[in-house]
């Protein structure tokens, strides 16, 4: 997978990606991330970027051309299978759309600021408009960064055995079980005596019943969707 990432801080991606289980995805060469400076795309000589909002209000715009400029250059070498615009008024992320959008290929992803882009530029460039939650960031960076994180994860080889993304949370409607590690006592406060009998069978059918009795409790919205499923 090749993500490029079209940004007014670039700055902001340095640490995401410089660590762990992205940066060793980096290097097996299993996806590759260019980050570009939406600035070096301006035709201004101050490399502006923005401007004021038509019709008045506070706020700055971000202006057609650099963007235009920049995903145009892109295409000129690539063809992308989606345009992403990190916005807090797309659709909400979740683990569904990660799953679909890890199968892409090339994307695009545009992060807003300010007061968003201009509307033609969503009307003429952007396949998808996704949100990572309902508040809001002071740019689309961080949210990008996240966007990145839940497809990268997916995509094969990524992820050992151990680390598989099957048990993740949410990946069958469910959240995770609790885990435990050593200590088996700490404080007087004891491992799940089934975790500790090498029994495969009851210990899988222990994760599934917390997994199924946790989201019934935390998250009643997922359980729902999980019975319907699963009836
Ligand atoms: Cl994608 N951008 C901004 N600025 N704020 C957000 C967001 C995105 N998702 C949630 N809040």
């Amino acid at each position: 997978m090749r993500i490029d990432i079209i940004s007014c801080v670039p700055a902001l991606f340095d640490s995401p990606f410089g660590h762990s289980i992205l940066k060793r995805a980096i290097q097996k060469g299993l996806v590759e991330i260019h980050v570009h400076d939406l600035r070096d795309f301006s035709n201004h000589k101050q490399k502006s970027i923005d401007d004021y909002s038509f019709g008045g209000g506070a706020g700055m715009v971000m202006a057609i051309e650099p963007i235009a400029n920049c995903i145009r250059h892109l295409q000129t070498s690539i063809n992308y299978d989606a345009i992403i615009y990190m916005t807090p008024d797309g659709a909400t992320l979740n683990q569904s759309m990660a799953n679909s959008l890890s199968l892409f290929q090339n994307i695009i992803v545009l992060c807003g600021h300010y007061k968003g882009v201009d509307e033609r530029v969503r009307q003429k460039f952007i396949t998808h408009e996704i949100s990572i939650g309902d508040y809001v960031l002071s740019g689309g960076e961080l949210a990008a960064a996240v966007l990145c994180d839940s497809l990268i994860r997916l995509i094969p080889g990524v992820l050992s055995d151990e680390t598989s993304a099957l048990t993740d949370s949410f990946q069958d409607n469910l959240l995770a079980p609790p885990v435990y590690t050593r200590p088996s006592i700490w404080e007087e406060m004891e491992v799940p005596a089934v975790l500790l009998s090498g029994h495969e069978l009851n210990i899988e059918q222990w994760r599934l019943e917390q997994s199924i009795e946790r989201t019934k409790v935390r998250r009643p919205d997922i359980y729902n969707k999980w019975k319907e499923s699963s009836e």
